[in-house]
């Protein structure tokens, strides 16, 4: 057999001959004198490779292991160790007398990635010929794993008024890919967006391979939004390969003290989740561009305090809790739509100028819903979820 033109022989000490992709050929050593057991470490092959998840048919040959022996006899080939003769058994095996490595089904390098086994050259009643030999089989890795964030939800704040360059938090996301020899599990960081858009956006930065969030715009103000949502991206392969997503919370605290406490992990989860939903009764279609606003029954004096003031968006719908704090208090609240606005936009005369619908948060966590079923002639509300 010829690769490139130069003879393949058997050669001392073993090593492996590569140009003919499949007909690889690895030979054993001879002797077994210390010194040249030694010399053995020396002999330790380049590595043989299998990529993960290959398509079969198995079993799929990799390299012939040829022992200079078989000159004088006929020799038995028999691998050991584990993969071979121990747990996972039989993932290699080889043919006894041609001594053809074979791998019988797909291998997964994130569940092992490397296999340490034993040639051992023998005669027919299992005398040893030779020193039994090292093989590594080393599994190639593919990128079959999506970076997974270790949190699905990352909780912050920062002090109003920072300057640009603070940092915020740290996110992090794991890949079980290889980061040694391949891109496939070397994560990057982004932001994909950011709600509220204002005042400007971006407000906040990523380092993209360190995960940091740092603000980037000066300009965060307590009162308005007095949170961010960011929804997070990370991707493998430099930022060109299997990418997933996580939302990080940012509150916006005053500077003065006592602060706000940082937001643990049990904080950020509880917040509550303020909607409301109009419906037009006339068209049976949501009511959309119903201006809206928010307001809190406050201190002694019981007044209402405004806390945001929105409009629907095309279902109809409204999601307060994304202008608001992480949580509200427990007390009484109102929403005050401005229906009389809408129904003369839509060409009518309503009796009602504005519907206010008062209602309780009784915990912080909790998740409230305000659906108002509108008529020119009439309203209705009920407690949703
Ligand atoms: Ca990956
Ligand atoms: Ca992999």
């Amino acid at each position: 057999m010829h690769c490139f033109g130069v003879p393949l022989l058997l050669l001392l000490p073993c090593q492996v001959v590569f140009p003919c992709a499949q007909a690889q050929m690895l030979t054993f050593p001879e002797s077994s004198t210390d010194l040249k057991r030694q010399k053995r470490d020396q002999w330790l092959m380049s590595p043989v490779s299998v990529s993960e998840n290959e398509k079969g048919p198995f079993p799929k040959t990799l390299v012939q292991i040829r022992s200079s022996k078989d000159k004088e006899a006929t020799v038995f080939y028999r691998i050991t160790g584990a993969g071979a003769d121990r747990p996972p058994a039989r993932i290699f095996v080889i043919e006894r007398e041609t001594g053809w490595l074979k791998v019988t089904r797909p291998l997964d390098r994130e569940h092992i990635n490397k296999y340490v086994l034993l040639i051992h050259a023998q005669t027919a009643n299992g005398q040893p010929l030779v020193d039994p030999m090292e093989i590594i089989i080393r599994v190639k890795d593919q990128n079959d794993n999506r970076p997974q964030f270790t949190q699905s939800l990352f909780c912050g704040s920062i002090a109003e008024g920072a300057t640009a360059g603070t940092s915020v938090m740290q996110v992090s996301a794991t890949d079980k890919d290889d980061t040694v020899d391949t891109f496939h599990g070397v994560i990057t960081y982004s932001i994909l967006s950011q709600h509220p858009a204002q005042p400007h956006s971006p407000m906040f930065g990523i380092n993209n391979e360190t995960g940091v969030i740092s603000v980037s715009t000066p300009g965060l103000l307590q009162e308005n939004p007095s949170k961010y949502t960011l929804i997070l991206g990370a991707t493998d392969m430099l930022g060109a390969g299997l990418s997933t997503t996580a939302t990080a919370i940012i509150s916006i605290r005053t500077g003065t003290p006592p602060m706000e406490v940082a937001a643990s992990e049990e904080e950020c989860f509880r917040h509550t989740i303020l909607t409301a939903h109009a419906l037009n009764l006339l068209t049976g279609l949501p009511a959309t561009g119903l201006a809206m606003r928010l307001s809190q029954l406050e201190g002694l004096q019981k007044q209402w305090a405004e806390l945001m003031r929105s409009t629907t968006n095309t279902d109809g719908r409204l999601d307060m809790s994304s202008q608001l704090p992480r949580t509200l208090k427990p007390g009484t609240y109102k929403v005050h739509f401005e229906t009389g606005e809408y129904w003369q936009k839509q060409g009518y005369t309503s009796f009602y100028p504005y519907v206010e619908v008062v209602f309780t948060i009784t915990k912080a966590e909790q998740k409230v819903h305000i659906p108002l079923l509108l008529s020119p002639y009439g309203y209705s509300t009920y407690r949703g979820n």
